[in-house]
């Protein structure tokens, strides 16, 4: 092999390792090195989500009890309400259609493509008030393979819903 050659295979290799660690260190996989997830869809600053953005909402702490494949499992959880994440990059509705925010929809989605949805009058202060968050801490510690944010639905009987690893959020109409 010539030497040029082998410098670019060995350029590419240290670029992809790069690029991987990237992933691996700070993405659930949306939104680039650094960033948590992306928010898209229906809200005036869509974009990727930082730790520092997090940062700056009200923080939660929900002690949680929920069936994990058949197992129970209790875990304190910390991070942000869903809502509050909401409020901060702004959800667009108009006047008509009547009450446009419980038209709707969240959809959660993981890195592993593993999707939930949840409705915006569901966690309405107004309305449902679920206090459903963001989770960067689960009994202190960050949350691992589950991170580096995950969805906490503490009214929810199993956990299907607690999309771990989240990678996109994206505000439609479900109506
Ligand atoms: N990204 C992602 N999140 C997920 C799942 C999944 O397959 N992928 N499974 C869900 C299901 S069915 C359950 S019961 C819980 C399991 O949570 P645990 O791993 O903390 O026990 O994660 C939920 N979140
Ligand atoms: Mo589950």
């Amino acid at each position: 092999m010539k030497i040029r050659n082998l410098l670019s295979v060995l350029f590419l290799l240290a670029f992809v390792a790069g690029a991987v660690q990237a992933r691996a260190g700070g993405s659930g996989g949306g939104g680039g090195a650094g960033a948590l997830f992306v928010v898209t869809g229906q809200v005036q600053k869509p974009g990727p989500i930082y730790p520092g953005d997090l940062a700056k909402l009200p923080k939660t702490q929900e002690n949680v009890t929920f069936f994990s494949a058949g197992q129970v499992v209790s875990q304190s959880f910390t991070g942000v309400l869903l809502w509050d994440l909401l409020q901060s990059v702004g959800v667009i509705t108009t006047n008509p259609p009547k009450n446009d925010i419980l038209r709707k929809i969240i959809v959660v989605t993981g890195s592993d493509g593993y999707e939930a949805v949840f409705g915006a009058g569901e966690i309405s202060p107004n309305f449902g008030g679920n206090q459903i968050m963001f989770a960067y801490l689960a009994d202190g510690q960050s949350l691992g393979a589950q991170g580096p944010v995950r969805i906490v639905a503490p009214t929810d009987k199993q956990g299907g819903r607690f999309v771990s690893a989240i990678a996109k959020i994206e505000v439609k109409d479900g109506g």
